[in-house]
């Protein structure tokens, strides 16, 4: 009797320990801006998406918590409850139904799923609404393995056209890397453009990344609102050296930009170069036979 009281009083200072522990852990984490943003790179400011998009990544993981420990509370719950006693043999009722259980279970998951889509799809629009009048339009073109940049801004065009970077992973072979720079408070308008295979464009900070297709354009329509340096990449396996296909990103005040721009050649670097034959002229080919 006093061996089993000793035994509980330590199980209950155990778990005291633990809920004491988990709350410090919670309170001390939950103060860190890191934490607040989902581990998320850049800052909610960095663009006109970038608050919208932190917000619905880090509201759906408080909704996934929130779930996870109550699935995990029921289950540790029931392994409790319903354990085997001292004495016992055989084994506990295998089937049981219970109706009323089973259309909630069958109901709460379809109505999660529903309220997820629905703020995914309320965010994915906000996030894609195309620009009127953009201040500036990038055509990006990407290509094995680099990216060329033609700049449309204030009735200027100019052209920054790059090539393969090689990585070596020695110092400042980073600086030769392509570099996107970008007006802050302009609103852009990439129109992403593929010269030979799929590749997608993506600045990790700026949370968003999209496709580039052959034959196709695709947009990413956003607002630079911190000045700063950024890493941008492809992200679409696009063949050997896909993982030294990256740029650098310069968001900077309008003045420089404009300075940077006359360091450019003038003129649009489009479809002339694509390395492969556009699809659709393919296509028509094949039908005229
Ligand atoms: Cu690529």
């Amino acid at each position: 009797m006093s061996s089993q009281k000793r035994t509980g009083s330590r199980g209950q200072r155990a778990v005291k320990g633990m809920v004491l522990a988990t709350a410090a852990a919670l309170v001390l984490t939950g103060c860190s801006e890191q934490v607040q943003r989902g581990w998320l790179p850049g800052s909610r400011e960095t663009t006109s998406n970038t608050a919208e998009l932190t917000d619905l990544w880090v509201n759906s993981w408080i909704a996934a918590l929130a779930v996870g420990l109550l699935t995990w509370g029921l289950m540790l719950w029931c392994m409790v409850a319903y354990r085997r006693r001292k004495g016992e043999t055989g084994y506990p009722r295998q089937l049981a139904y219970n109706i009323p259980l089973e259309i909630m279970y069958t109901i709460v998951p379809l109505v999660m799923v529903g309220v997820l889509f629905f703020y995914t799809d309320q965010v994915q629009r906000s996030v894609d609404e195309p620009n009127e009048d953009p201040d500036l339009v990038v055509d990006v073109r990407g290509k094995q393995w680099a990216w060329d940049f033609n700049y449309s801004y204030d009735g200027d065009e100019r052209y920054f056209a790059g090539t393969q970077a090689h990585l070596t992973g020695e110092d400042g072979v980073r600086d030769t890397l392509p570099t996107l720079y970008l007006p802050v408070d302009q609103s852009v308008t990439f129109e992403l453009n593929s010269r030979d295979v799929i590749h997608s464009f993506w600045i990790p900070a700026f949370l968003q990344k999209r496709d580039m297709i052959p034959g196709r354009t695709t947009e990413i329509h956003l607002t630079p609102q911190e000045e700063g340096s950024f890493d941008g990449k492809c992200a679409e396996l696009c063949g050997e050296y896909h993982s030294e296909m990256l740029f650098n990103v310069e968001v900077v005040s309008e003045q420089e930009f404009r300075d940077y721009l006359q360091t450019l050649p003038e003129g649009h670097l489009g479809d002339e170069y694509d390395r492969n034959i556009n699809l659709h002229d393919d296509v028509t080919a094949t039908e005229g036979d």
